[in-house]
């Protein structure tokens, strides 16, 4: 039976709203700013969550990235969880204190506003994912962001070249304008020749995994995956999944993808990152559409795993022993 929407989930103006007093509240520890525009014109913003957070600081840049897909809205609430964990509990809670202190966290509460707000605009969930830009030559609207992305992009079957698809790619890598905005928001990143992002979560729903690179080859090594640096997705993964409880796996284990942010941080930047699926287990917990009373539990039940990726950002190499 479809259901309707939850009042308890956050739409895209109480998100802002929620930006603007955490901003206002701590203005020395976070600060905003408009990265780029969906394709219907809403803002995509970036919390800047470490000290100083208006100035550019040498320490170790970790970026947060929520909702990619429309319906998977409590990345929309984890957002909103941790941008108050680094904000409320800085100066009280001594281990948040050090890492807001010596790192610079991106957080991108929500990169597809447009489908969001679909997802919650009619009397049911629409059970939408995609962006809500239309495509040419047919009525079918969409492009999956999360097969968007330009590395490997449309390469291995692991996305579809029809807009009627939910799975569909786009027309072009990086055609979707929420993913080009955040494209380049990430390349803007580079300073001085050195990507300065060095660990990033992109969160997701549902079935509680840890997912790492490469999603479209089965393989563990590949080109630009050597065995070190897969080892080092596989034990930090492992190690944040120890926290949470989720399952710890190479992405492509779920299924084949291309052309996933996953794919491109890594392949294309260099970024150790992985990919949460969050609360619940199956579609017997609700699927994308988990009860608004879950929120709390499940948001907090990542702190320690967040916590440990901040506290590896300054090496993450070192977690299986290697300085790089
Ligand atoms: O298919 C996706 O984009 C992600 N799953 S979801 O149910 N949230 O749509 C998973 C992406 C991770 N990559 C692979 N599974 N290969
Ligand atoms: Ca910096
Ligand atoms: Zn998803």
């Amino acid at each position: 039976l479809p259901l309707a929407p939850d009042e308890g989930y956050t739409t895209f103006g109480e998100l802002r709203e929620t930006i603007d007093e955490v901003v206002a509240a701590h203005p020395g520890i976070a600060a905003q700013s408009v990265v780029g525009q969906s394709h219907e014109g809403r803002d995509l913003v970036a919390v800047k969550i470490s000290d100083d957070a208006g100035v550019d600081q040498d320490e170790p840049e970790v970026l947060f990235t929520h909702s990619q897909h429309a319906r998977e809205h409590l990345t929309v609430e984890m957002a909103v969880y941790l941008m108050r964990l680094l904000t409320d509990e800085y100066g009280s809670d001594a281990r948040v204190t050090e890492l807001v202190d010596s790192r610079e966290i991106w957080i991108l509460p929500n990169v597809n506003p447009d489908g969001s707000e679909y997802d919650m605009a009619g009397s049911n969930w629409r059970n939408w994912r995609k962006n809500r830009q239309p495509n040419q030559g047919t009525s079918a609207v969409g492009t999956d962001m999360n097969r968007n992305w330009d590395h490997l992009w449309g390469c291995c079957n692991g996305s579809s070249g029809s807009p009627s698809s939910s799975t569909y790619r786009g027309p072009a890598p990086e055609s979707a304008p929420e993913v080009s905005a955040v494209a380049d928001f990430v390349r803007g990143r580079v300073v001085g020749g050195e990507q300065q992002i060095t660990a990033a979560i992109d969160f997701h729903t549902y079935s509680e995994l840890i997912l790492w690179p490469y999603g479209y080859t089965y393989d563990e090594t590949a080109e630009g995956m050597t065995r070190e640096e897969y080892d080092t997705h596989a034990a930090l993964g492992t190690h944040m999944a120890d926290a949470n409880g989720y399952t710890p796996q190479q992405s492509s284990d779920l299924y084949i993808t291309d052309g996933t942010i996953n794919d491109w941080l890594w392949g294309d930047q260099r970024i150790v990152n992985f990919t949460y699926e969050m609360y619940p287990s199956s579609w017997w917990g609700g699927g994308f559409y988990p009860p608004s009373s879950v929120i709390e539990r499940e948001t907090s039940r990542n702190r320690e795993a967040v916590l440990r990726l901040l506290d590896y950002a300054d090496c993450p190499y070192r977690i299986i022993g290697e300085e790089e």
